[in-house]
């Protein structure tokens, strides 16, 4: 039943975690294993994490029981149920100190598909193997021994009409049903005052605790997201859960969207994005901590032009500062002789509220315009003069003239997302049309100034923070307007410098 060190140890998987973590903010990372355990701890008891001694990595659990004490525990938990029939491997090792303990294993199984076990439901069992005693079991102290699983008995627990038989015999016996706990109980030899031993690997399928600082850190917190052009940092945890020195190599896949800053440890000579590990100790863990930093919006434009004919014209400009964010993607290849693994980690970039101005005409007769644009990711200016007046002109689509007389279109709309300022111009049906106008969108100033003369409509509606304003002109208008808002000395102003108009029709709303 109990074994001594064999030398021929099962294959172990290589287990690695990847964590993104940006700043001091959290996001949950992906676990080393997805097995979680709990150290007991009582009056006379007590379980914890030891350096003294280990079977595979530096550390194992050590559990002790004393004076009036009983016994001691340490619980595993399944992330998700694991099907019995699929429990092909249930082993731990363990070294006794002290006594001539005893250890007891208790499976917890799902059978109602709740996954949990409970005490009350009949479809729910839990198994525990018989009591034995290491003297029993013919093993001596302070040797590292494998305890198998498969090699016990077991019985149900409070069902005697359930028999006593193997783990093999159970599984035929309760099939459909999933582990969810287990417990490995260490009890106490009457005898001696104290009874200790180290349990260290134990192995549910293919998961593993081995009781290494890094398992602990297996949960990770990061943030979920970042400013435009803010750093990322990343944290690779990588592992050799087998039981032979790996040679293991880490390749980081990085976002194009991103630029390498630094590494610790550094990356492979000539590389940013390979690290080499060679012959990397069974239960050896390390972490690399990656920088990038993510590209912040720089464009910057001035242009200026200007255009005058006859014919046909259609012009339409959008300039936004606005960025709707993305998501950054990083992902890690972790390969030995024997295994490939991948795992990636996204980074929300946040959206920037910025300014959005579009405008443009359409129109045919004759037609002059000029412009001046300064754009960069925190300002929007734009002056603009066009003239605009109805001829017959003629437009020649495929060796076919087309004789064209309409009137002139134009609009003019800008939005300051982060001032909540808002307006929009729009001009129909106009045979005249002299429009000038500049403005500037930033988050420290707004401002519209206009100048038009026009035979024709307009609507013409603004928001600047709480002030609406809403204007239909139909007839032969000059219009003068300026609105400023400057957030430096919180002050917005609009006026409206002058209106002179022999109206056909008028309409003027105001609304505050
Ligand atoms: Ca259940
Ligand atoms: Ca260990």
């Amino acid at each position: 039943m109990w074994k001594p060190k064999p030398s021929n140890l099962p294959f172990l998987l290589l287990v690695m975690l990847i964590t993104s973590f940006i700043y001091s903010s959290s996001l949950t990372a992906l676990a080393l294993t997805s097995l979680d355990y709990h150290l007991g701890h009582s009056k006379y008891g007590d379980a914890s994490i030891s350096g003294d001694d280990s079977f595979h990595g530096s550390s194992s659990a050590e559990l002790s029981v004393e004076s009036k004490g009983d016994y001691i525990r340490v619980s595993v938990y399944m992330d998700e149920p694991l099907p019995l029939e699929d429990l092909d491997l249930l082993s731990m090792w363990i070294k006794p100190q002290y006594g001539d303990g005893e250890v007891q294993l208790d499976l917890f199984l799902d059978g109602d598909g709740d996954d949990s076990y409970d005490s009350h439901s009949s479809k729910d069992a839990r198994v525990r193997s018989l009591k034995e005693s290491w003297s029993e079991a013919g093993i001596s102290l302070s040797q590292w021994n494998e305890l198998d699983g498969f090699d016990l008995n077991y019985e149900k627990y409070q069902d005697k009409a359930f028999g006593s038989g193997s783990l093999a015999d159970c599984k035929s016996k309760l099939k459909g049903e999933s582990l969810v706990r287990l417990y490995i109980t260490l009890y106490k030899d009457g005898k001696v005052p104290k009874t200790t031993a180290f349990i260290d690997y134990i192995k549910i399928g293919d998961q593993i605790i081995s009781f290494e600082p890094m398992e602990q850190e297996a949960i990770k917190k990061a943030t979920k997201s970042i400013s435009p052009g803010g750093q990322i940092t990343y944290t690779i945890t990588y592992g050799n859960n087998q039981l032979t020195p790996v040679d293991l190599v880490v390749k980081e896949q990085y976002d194009p969207r991103t630029s390498f800053i630094e590494a610790n440890p550094s990356p492979d000579p000539g590389s940013t994005n390979v690290w080499t590990f060679r012959q990397l100790p069974p239960g050896a863990h390390g972490q690399i901590v990656i920088k990038v930093a993510t590209i912040k919006p720089s464009c910057k434009a001035k242009i200026e032009s200007k255009v005058s004919g006859r014919g046909y014209t259609s012009v339409n400009g959008l300039l936004s500062t606005d960025f709707n964010g993305n998501l950054i993607t990083n992902s890690v290849t972790i390969s030995s002789s024997e295994f490939n693994l991948t795992a990636s980690a996204d980074t929300t970039v946040r959206p920037i509220e910025g300014s959005i101005l579009a405008f443009g005409e359409h129109g045919s007769g004759f037609y002059k315009s000029e412009e001046q644009l300064a754009y960069s990711p925190s300002s929007i200016s734009l002056r603009r003069q066009i003239n605009g007046s109805t001829a017959l002109a003629v437009v020649n689509l495929s060796r076919c003239s087309i004789p064209i007389q309409g009137g002139w279109f134009a609009g003019l709309q800008g939005e300051n997302k982060i001032r909540d300022i808002r307006w929009s111009d729009k001009y129909y049906h106009a045979s005249l049309l002299n429009l000038s106008f500049r403005v500037q969108l930033s988050k420290a100033q707004s401002l519209l100034e206009t100048s038009s003369r026009f035979i024709g409509m307009v609507d013409r509606t603004s928001q600047w923070t709480d002030v609406i304003t809403d204007q239909r002109l139909a007839g032969n208008f000059t219009i003068t307007s300026k609105a400023t808002g400057k957030w430096s000395s919180m002050q917005i102003s609009q006026q409206e410098e002058g209106l002179d108009c022999c109206p056909e029709i008028q309409d003027h709303e105001e609304e505050i």
